[in-house]
């Protein structure tokens, strides 16, 4: 195996004789990490979480963009495990905004007394686990170290900004901002002209805010987008106090969806070629007035056949059509490739953005951006001036803020060694070779294609729970066989080949990062993801060692 990673330069042997600082180390203090501290402590356990911010919220510390929104309804996107937190929070809009979503992690942080736990604008660089003594030590950005019998990766999955190696960057004389890192004090776009490079989700949700705020705004798109509107809207008070009423059974009912989301919401499972042009009609229609992202869920092979899925990609192709006003406008933002096998995108008024006379589309698939300038950039065939620059170009997805960490297992074993491949794991749980560590929602987990506020309760709970059982039975440590991992490893492509998500270059398989290995990372289906935890927990964690 490999030599241990040359940028850690300490090693797990100064771990003290026999003792340790915390049972626990968490890094990571968004909404997984603060439940693994709440979860971990309640099982009496001793925690310390790091955090690179200046407080909670992970991803919704770091997204302050303007339009940041979330995707999933508010009353499903929130904490499950406590009663009275779900009764007492008061969501305003269907889908929260990126402030009031922060507001709400300030106040789990708050009601559960989080923060004297967690070290916060400290980042842990290196992690290595010392074999003679079972335990972790960690390293962390002030210098000091911290040793725990056990290391949980509460990292997020979108959480590793990423950031296109343009040519000359360094010269721009404007504003550049990252969306996943917003400055907290804002940017004033007031009488700016501003442009936005990416048009994912985070683009999406952000031009359209942009644009209203800026002088002039210049879009800078590879590939098109679909998207289907959010429809979002005041949250009323008959349907927050319906769901209040019976908040376990609309979990449950959550709980049984492949997504973990969206019961509420019709999924169909029949055939889009048995249904006439009529019934197709109208029921993409009804999916489209209703928005959000089970767009897809009105057929039951539209993510499975591409030939039922021309449909889908017809629909909105023809909604962009009679959107967008200008017809070279509206065909460069039409897309060709398969619907939903990128990620799907809601908006709010993105296609009728660009009916906007202070708003300009450039397309930069055909005409690629070659380098950036003092004051712009310069295309293939032209040059474009601007004060503000946005990359708007997405995250090194589920696998970025796991392997910027120097985390060292058996043998000297570097995590990017073992995953130079690609991620590798057991239930998205487990790495063989690092004992005792443990990822939330990490690759190999069904994460992100559910609501990942559940997936990582599901996680927390787990991880908890296995940890307790070992201690329970005096087991000092707990690791994934390699078996178990193979096996685990072929049961996630096996699903994700039968349908079209590895179809077109998405950040699910990682191919929005030059270089990075094409593996598609999330697993499909949360409940018979959430029955196999279960199975492997009651069958005395089988597939792992333990001693
Ligand atoms: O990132 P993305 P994102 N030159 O990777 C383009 C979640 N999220 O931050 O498609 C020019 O999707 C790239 O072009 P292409 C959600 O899960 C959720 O938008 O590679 N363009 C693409 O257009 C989402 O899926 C919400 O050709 C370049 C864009 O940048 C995930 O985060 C809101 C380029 C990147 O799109 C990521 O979304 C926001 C280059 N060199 C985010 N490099 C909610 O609604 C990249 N691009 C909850």
């Amino acid at each position: 195996m490999s030599a241990k990673s040359p940028d850690v330069d300490f090693d797990a042997s100064l771990a003290p004789e026999e003792s340790w600082d915390v049972d626990v180390v968490v890094v990571g203090a968004g909404f997984a990490g603060m439940y693994m501290l709440h979860r971990l402590r309640e099982l009496g356990y001793s925690v310390q979480v790091f955090e690179g911010g200046t407080d909670v919220g992970g991803t919704w510390y770091w997204n302050r963009y303007p339009g940041a929104r979330c995707d999933v309804e508010s009353l499903e996107y929130c904490y499950s495990f406590d009663e009275e937190l779900q009764q007492e929070w008061e969501w305003t809009e269907r889908y929260s905004s990126q402030p009031e979503i922060l507001a709400y992690a300030n106040h789990v942080a708050d009601r559960f007394d989080l923060r004297r736990d967690i070290r916060f604008g400290t980042r842990v660089d290196a992690a290595a686990f010392d074999e003679k003594k079972n335990l972790w030590v960690v390293r962390t950005s002030d210098g000091a170290q911290t040793v725990g019998r056990f290391f949980v990766m509460a990292t997020g999955c979108l959480s590793s900004a990423a950031t296109p190696e343009i040519s000359g960057r360094e010269k721009f004389t404007g504003a550049v901002v990252h969306t996943g890192r917003w400055p907290q004090e804002g940017v004033d776009l007031k009488g700016k002209r501003v442009a936005v490079i990416g048009t994912g989700s985070s683009g999406v949700q952000a031009i359209p805010v942009i644009a209203e705020q800026c002088d002039e705004l210049i879009v800078f798109q590879r590939t098109p987008q679909y998207s289907i509107p959010a429809r979002n809207a005041p949250l009323t008070d008959d349907r927050q106090l319906d769901v209040k009423s019976r908040y376990e059974e609309f979990r449950e009912a959550n709980f049984a969806m492949p997504q973990a989301l969206g019961s509420e919401i019709p999924n169909y499972n029949d055939s889009v070629h048995d249904a006439s042009d009529e019934q197709r009609r109208k029921r993409l229609e009804g999916a489209w007035d209703r928005g959000g992202t089970l767009f897809l869920a009105s057929f039951g092979d539209l993510l499975l056949d591409e030939s039922a899925n021309v449909y889908a990609q017809d629909f909105v192709r023809e909604k962009i059509a009679e959107i967008v006003q200008d017809p070279k406008t509206a065909s460069k933002l039409t897309p060709e490739h398969i619907i939903g096998c990128k990620r799907l995108v809601i908006d709010t008024d993105y296609f009728e953005t660009f009916n906007r006379s202070n708003v300009h589309l450039v397309d930069v698939g055909s005409d690629p951006i070659q380098r950036i300038t003092e004051s712009g950039l310069s295309t293939l065939s032209k040059e474009f001036e601007f004060d503000v620059l946005v990359f708007a170009t997405g995250f090194d997805a589920m696998t970025g803020s796991i392997l910027r960490v120097d985390i060292t297992g058996r043998d000297g074993l570097a995590i990017q060694e073992k995953w130079s491949e690609g991620p590798r794991t057991y239930l998205g749980l487990s790495v063989p070779g690092f004992p005792n560590m443990f990822t939330v929602s990490g690759p190999g987990s069904p994460s992100v294609l559910t609501n990942m506020i559940i997936s990582i309760e599901q996680h927390v709970e787990w991880i908890s729970d296995c940890i307790a059982w070992l201690d329970e039975r005096q087991y000092v440590t707990i690791e994934a066989t390699s078996e178990a991992e193979e096996n685990w490893v072929d049961h996630v492509n096996t699903k994700a080949d039968r349908t079209l998500f590895p179809s077109c270059n998405s950040w699910y398989l990682g191919a929005n990062v030059p270089g990075k290995t094409r593996v598609f990372m999330p697993l499909l289906g949360f409940p018979g993801y959430v029955r196999r935890c279960d199975q492997v927990a009651e069958n005395n964690y089988e597939g792992f060692v333990i001693q």
